[in-house]
């Protein structure tokens, strides 16, 4: 599996938004990856939604993760799938998705990073790395310090997540991270696709410090 050189946008959809519409924007503001999260919402809509974001991934060449749901990941043919600490392990994944699709999963210390490396993911999600109100957590956001350190350990991508904004993704590039993954900052701007776009210009700036 091929990541793009450049630093990944990772766009998440957002519980309070209709996804297909949001991903979309996303997409047009150039996100790499479009992740279909929702927590709530029955597998039938999620398969519907799924099915057609899909599509509109392949338009704009970017690739299309579904987080927690491997068996909807798989029946729509969906790029890959996005898995929690709590949820299947990469290695079980594997065995269903096979060598070709992406498996990412969330991790939070740079033992749980090295961790799902050696369980074959293909990127981890490393974060929260500022404090952020798209979801609970009760521990305390990890820092860009973790972060540096533990991208320095990894060889597959790590994807910063968690407090990401304009103002400080050039900065979580800088530090070594892949890409970046983001809700609010792409969600709650009242142009999603100018948010996106501003976001990718400035992670390649990250790329220059
Ligand atoms: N996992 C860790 S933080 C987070 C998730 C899904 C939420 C990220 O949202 P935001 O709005 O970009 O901080
Ligand atoms: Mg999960």
């Amino acid at each position: 599996m091929m990541f793009p050189s450049r630093p990944m946008l990772c766009v998440i959809t957002d519980e309070e938004l209709p996804p297909v519409t949001f991903a979309r924007q996303a997409l047009w503001g150039g996100a790499t990856i479009l992740q279909l999260r929702n927590k709530t919402a029955s597998g039938r809509d999620l398969c519907r939604w799924s099915e057609a974001i899909l599509p509109l991934t392949r338009q704009h060449n970017a690739l299309f993760i579904v987080n927690d749901r491997l068996d909807i990941a798989l029946a729509t043919g969906a790029d890959g799938v996005h898995l929690g600490q709590d949820d299947l392990p990469a290695t079980v994944a594997r065995k269903l998705l096979g060598p070709d699709r992406i498996i990412g999963v969330s991790t939070g210390t740079r033992e749980e990073a090295l961790q799902a490396e050696k369980e074959g993911a293909d990127y981890v999600g490393f974060g929260h790395i500022f404090p952020t109100g798209s979801k609970d957590k009760p521990l305390p956001p990890v820092g860009t310090r973790a972060l540096q350190e533990t991208a320095s350990l990894l060889s597959i991508p790590l994807i910063a997540i968690g407090g990401i904004q304009l103002e400080n993704a050039r900065r979580v590039i800088s530090c070594g991270a892949s890409g970046i993954a983001v809700i609010s900052a792409v969600s709650r701007h009242p142009d999603p696709r100018i948010a996106a776009e501003a976001l990718v210009r400035e992670m390649a700036e990250g790329m220059l410090l």
